[in-house]
């Protein structure tokens, strides 16, 4: 679950105005005087997303039916499902009946029969049938290791596995090592990672990198840069400002920041995840022991009931160390601040309406046959023509 954001004067409701290629419907006047519902770009990049999600109630259900398409396969409905997500997110006010939904973007009938069943019914029998379906709830807690992914959970599935304790128990089964790391820890890593630990571990991650690279620049990405006060895991990004032939020390240095962590507080270092790399750069996937006092440890384990015997006074915690060029810094903290959603927009923009390639690398320009360059975030936004949208304003 999300900690929502507060109300506070971070609130900015203002929907983006500029988006002449979506011409104005003649819609009925809306509840909210600034909002009108045509206004609403389909692009999550043209919107401002926080925290403060009005429509959980449906956006819930439709995470729900996104992943169980994901689970599925089917690229499509899954995409679909998170685009109608993603708009209600940024909605000012909650969704009560079905005119509030009229003339946004992205409300096919699926979305919208699934909007009037929550409307009239409170919830979505939909929604409910895939939590209760036996595929999907055994690909959710295969999924829910570190290193099992669909293809994994779909082979384990078609072998007549159907729970984590027969995965534990099929002795036949080869698992990679990143498998065997996220059994042995799966409680820890299940639970969810707070702000105060990402910025416990911020510290030591800043610390040990520089003892190497002094002058790096080591930045919180992810969820915790977009505002959320839980996460799965943290994400870091780190660059060395300087002459380009310094990539050699960096790669050599953080090679060796990665051996110094495992020999001191990474039971396993993990050097590649599944196929959805999303970019070139080196990374590390690392879990990090997390020394904790006792009492905070069980706070975060509200799930089990007091941990009488526990006597374990570290948390293991999932880190992403991300390593980058410093002339790439920018479009690396752009795609790693996520959200993914507004990501995959924000490439989607750049392909659809400027005719731009956008990656975590770089930006290149099709018509004209030239990357082009970019000092901060700011830059990039503007490259694409688009306004700046702020790291938790990209809650898509
Ligand atoms: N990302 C992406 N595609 C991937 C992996 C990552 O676009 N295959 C980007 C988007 C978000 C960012 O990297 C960090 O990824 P996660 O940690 O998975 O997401 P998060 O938003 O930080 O979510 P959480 O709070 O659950 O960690
Ligand atoms: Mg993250």
């Amino acid at each position: 679950m999300e900690a929502g954001r507060p109300v506070d004067s971070e609130m900015k409701y203002r929907l983006m105005e500029q988006q002449d290629q979506f011409p104005a419907l003649d819609t009925s006047e809306s509840e909210v005087p600034s909002f009108t519902a045509s206004k609403v770009s389909q692009y999550s990049c043209q919107r401002k997303t926080t925290l403060n999600n009005f429509n959980k109630k449906f956006t819930d259900a439709f995470e729900i039916m996104a992943e169980n398409y994901e689970f599925k396969e089917n690229e499509m409905f899954c995409l679909e499902f998170l685009r109608a997500a993603s708009v209600l997110k940024c909605l000012p006010f909650p969704v009560v009946r079905m005119k509030d939904i009229q003339g946004l973007p992205c409300m096919g009938d699926q979305v919208r029969d699934i909007v009037e069943e929550i409307i009239e019914e409170g919830e979505s029998s939909r929604a409910k049938d895939v939590l209760n379906d036996e595929r999907y709830k055994s690909f959710k807690q295969f999924t829910s290791v570190f290193g099992v992914g669909v293809k994994t959970s779909e082979k384990w599935y078609r072998m007549g596995l159907r729970t984590l304790e027969e995965v534990k128990a099929e002795k036949t089964l080869k698992l990679s090592k990143m498998q065997r790391v996220g059994l042995l820890y799966y409680e820890d890593l299940v639970s969810c990672v707070s702000k105060a630990e990402a910025d416990a571990v911020g510290l030591i991650v800043k610390k040990t990198v520089r003892t190497f690279l002094p002058d790096a620049l080591i930045t919180l990405t992810g969820g915790f840069r977009r505002g959320k006060k839980i996460g799965h895991d943290i994400d870091f990004l780190i660059t060395n400002p300087g002459p380009r032939e310094d990539d050699d020390l960096l790669h050599k240095g953080l090679l060796l920041y990665c051996d110094i962590i495992e020999s001191t507080f990474v039971k396993d270092q993990l050097p590649s995840r599944k196929v959805d790399a999303m970019d070139n750069f080196q990374k590390c996937f690392a879990i990090l022991k997390l020394y904790q006092p006792r009492v905070d440890n069980r706070s975060y384990n509200a799930s089990k009931e007091f941990d009488m015997a526990e006597v374990k006074d570290w948390k293991a915690i999932r880190v992403d160390l991300v390593i980058c060029p410093f002339e790439q810094y920018a479009y690396a903290l752009l795609g790693w601040t996520g959200s993914r959603q507004f990501g995959r927009d924000l490439r989607r923009f750049a392909n659809h309406e400027k005719k731009m390639i956008l990656d975590n690398h770089a930006l290149y320009d099709k018509r004209k046959r030239i990357f082009l360059k970019a000092g901060s975030e700011e830059e990039i936004f503007a490259h694409l023509g688009l306004d700046y949208v702020e790291p938790w304003e990209r809650n898509a």
